[in-house]
């Protein structure tokens, strides 16, 4: 069995995923790095120590093989997850709001239930997910991102009731306004121009590290200390509905 606290972070290939994998890592987890894309993930497992591994959170196969080949686990990241289209519910894409819904629900699901017994075993288990903003409000064209994150959302606060007396943390980041290379490019399906007018005149959106510095927070508090719920947003951003940008107040890009 590792020696190292061990930490298994989804979505680990870009964003916020691979900044937290690091941000664990600087804290001394072995971090295991999981996503689908392989080519990205061996180059920050190499980069970090740490061990790469090749997962589809919407395939139960895909996490009981990697549940079955971990000794020791630590400390979960749930971050795998994304949204896709911004149609209103009137023009919703059936494909769209299943996929949101496998890796922004039922991914979170089935890797806490996998790791859980290793997570309980571990005798100072964590989980934390990293749902969103939009998993405590709603907004015209995201019905179905909004209704994928407050299920997540649930998700979470029913673990953290099932849990109660086990040596498990149940804690969920809700990030607000975050600029990263794929999140608005994915859910503007690869518009690059309206994936950078999200951002535009906003004065400092947070980075995928801000929220991986938070994560690693939450984590290395003492283990009797639970986060619940941690929102963090750019000073910029008041509400998902209230964003400063060059100087004036206004809603949604
Ligand atoms: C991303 C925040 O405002 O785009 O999770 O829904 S928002």
């Amino acid at each position: 069995m590792s020696a190292k606290r061990v930490a298994v972070v989804t979505g680990a290939s870009s964003g916020i995923g691979a900044a937290t994998a690091r941000a664990l890592s600087h804290q001394g987890f072995h971090v295991v790095c999981a996503a689908r894309r392989m080519d990205r993930l061996a180059e920050l497992a190499d980069e970090i120590d740490g061990e790469a591994v090749e997962l589809d959170v919407t395939s139960t196969a895909s996490v009981q093989a990697l549940a079955g080949r971990l000794a020791r686990v630590d400390v979960l990241v749930n971050n795998a997850g994304g949204a896709l289209g911004t149609e209103l519910v009137a023009d919703a894409r059936d494909e769209d709001w299943e996929t949101m819904l496998a890796t922004n629900v039922l991914g979170v699901m089935r890797m806490s239930r996998a790791l859980l017994p290793a997570l309980e075993a571990s005798g100072n288990g964590t989980i934390v997910t990293v749902t969103s903003t939009a998993g405590v409000g709603v907004y015209e064209g995201g019905g179905g991102y909004t209704a994928a994150k407050h299920g997540a959302h649930a998700v979470v606060g029913t673990l953290r009731l099932e849990l109660c007396g086990k040596p498990v943390r149940v804690i969920e980041v809700l990030p607000g306004m975050v600029q990263t290379a794929e999140f608005s490019l994915n859910r503007l399906r690869g518009d690059q121009q309206k994936a950078d007018a999200v951002y535009a005149g906003v004065d400092q959106p947070l980075v995928a590290e801000d929220v991986a510095d938070a994560i690693a927070w939450t984590i290395s508090r003492p283990p009797h200390v639970n986060i619940d719920q941690l929102v963090i947003r750019p000073i910029a951003q008041a509400s998902n509905y209230k964003v400063a940008r060059n100087g004036s107040v206004g809603g949604r890009a």
